[in-house]
């Protein structure tokens, strides 16, 4: 059951001593789509590769039967409300007729030559009501310039044309990988860089929110949104919104730090949890025994999703262009799982006590009005008043009166889903042990998975 936000200040509109980061609106938003999608599609699936060297020819990149609308089906079939694609990864072929470059389709076979995958890509995306994300890789093992003043000029070159050509784009992925061997225009050789200086980051992020005021960024750093530190999409069992972003640079930061984030933090950065549907970011024929299964993606929405994270799943398209078969059939099930689940609150229209404990916890009790059986406890803080819990734990009522210790656990957030035993009770109750600020939370659900 929801809260309602009013009844909660009152209830707990004390004195703040603590200073509250918060979200954003828009990250608010972005935090309520819980499950975004991946499309990893370049060279890269007609190489059998996962990262392309730079020197590809742009004649094998010819998907026989792209349907991009064919991916924002399987993704909305799947409950992803937005997707995000590779308009350029770092051998750095562009999927759009980029100006500024000869390395993209516009010397390819598809659609001979004429093509402009970006725009399909768009396009597919707002006729089904999805949102649109773009990832530009920085690293680019194609350029001749990388690693040189040069190279950002283009790089930015290539941001505005993205940014301008295709109406509202809603997230710009920003990966960490970053320098090495490659192509570069011909020379074949290694180039570092310094990840702390190379890009100016500063000024590409400006420029960024200059075109698209209302984007969202993503990187290891933010501003807006950031990974989560590791590629299989589990949030930190211990998981903060709010991170330290002085400790923090693309590229090169601490995943250990990023799975946890930091409650002494000064800023509110998403974590988003990508993971692919297959072993790797790109199709490989060879994986086709090897797509996750509905149990396995179960496990990863637990981890992402129950944990306060949003998750971010690839879901890349084979050789004809499409999503292969199973990848649907498994997202699908995955989706109906979640349906199956989650549809029936089982303290919808009954009441929530709030009151404090004799030892001055807050505890939010749910009245049943009868047994009821569960084995899952979703909880859900106001972060608009930021994230305050750290550590609460969940009781259920005994036929004789007596309460018994079913769940416990660290960070709520935006949303924690507990499994628990099969338990039957008329009353739950939920402690908050320790709190920033006061504890506010705004859900209460309890669901069975076995109706
Ligand atoms: C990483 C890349 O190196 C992988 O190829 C993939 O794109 C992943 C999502 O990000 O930084």
């Amino acid at each position: 059951m929801i809260l309602p936000v009013l009844a909660l200040l009152l209830f707990s509109c004390k004195t703040e001593p603590v200073q509250q980061v918060v979200p954003s609106p828009e990250q608010l938003a972005y935090q309520q789509m819980e499950m975004v999608g991946f499309i990893h599609f370049t060279v890269n699936t007609f190489t059998d590769k996962e990262w392309g060297y730079g020197d590809e020819d742009p004649a094998i990149f010819n998907p026989t039967e792209l349907d991009a609308e064919q991916w924002v089906l399987a993704a909305k079939a799947g409950g992803m409300k937005q997707l995000i694609l590779t308009a350029k990864h770092h051998d750095g072929f562009c999927l759009w007729p980029s100006a500024y470059t000869e390395h993209s389709v516009k010397n390819s076979p598809f659609r001979d030559g004429n093509g402009d995958l970006v725009q399909e890509f768009v396009d597919a995306c707002r006729k089904h009501d999805l949102k649109v994300g773009l990832y530009l890789s920085p690293w680019d093992r194609n350029h001749k310039d990388y690693g040189s003043s040069e190279y950002l000029t283009y790089y930015r070159n290539q941001l505005r044309e993205l940014l301008t050509n295709y109406g509202e784009i809603n997230e710009i992925w920003f990966d960490g990988a970053n320098g090495g061997d490659g192509y570069y225009g011909g020379a074949n050789e290694k180039r570092k860089i310094d990840r702390e200086s190379y890009y100016d980051w500063p000024t590409t992020i400006a420029l960024v929110k200059e075109l698209q005021p209302g984007v969202m960024i993503f990187s290891d750093a933010g501003p807006d949104i950031r990974w989560v530190g590791n590629e299989h999409g589990y949030a930190g069992e211990s998981f903060w919104s709010v991170i330290d972003s002085d400790k923090l640079v693309i590229g090169g930061s601490d995943s250990k730090y990023l799975n946890t984030g930091d409650p002494e933090g000064n800023k509110w950065i998403i974590g988003q949890c990508d993971v692919s549907i297959r072993p790797g970011w790109f199709y490989h024929a060879s994986e086709d025994s090897l797509v996750k299964t509905p149990e396995q993606l179960m496990d990863i929405y637990y981890k992402s999703v129950g944990r306060n994270g949003v998750l971010l799943l690839n879901l890349p398209p084979d050789r004809r262009g499409l999503i292969y078969e199973t990848d649907v059939a498994n997202l699908k099930a995955f989706k109906a799982n979640i349906d199956a689940i989650f549809t029936k609150d089982l303290t919808e229209g009954t009441t929530l006590l709030r009151k404090k404990s004799k030892d001055k916890k807050v505890e939010v009790i749910a009245e049943l009005g009868g047994p009821k059986t569960f084995d899952h406890v979703v909880l859900g803080e106001t972060i608009e008043k930021g994230q305050r819990i750290s550590r609460f734990h969940v009781e259920a009522e005994n036929e004789d009166g007596t309460w018994t210790r079913i769940a416990e656990a660290t960070t709520i957030g935006y949303k924690r889903i507990l499994k628990v035993e099969p338990t039957t009770s008329s009353r739950v109750k939920v402690v908050i042990e320790e709190s920033k600020n006061p504890p506010l939370i705004s859900e209460v659900g309890l669901y069975f998975s076995g109706n």
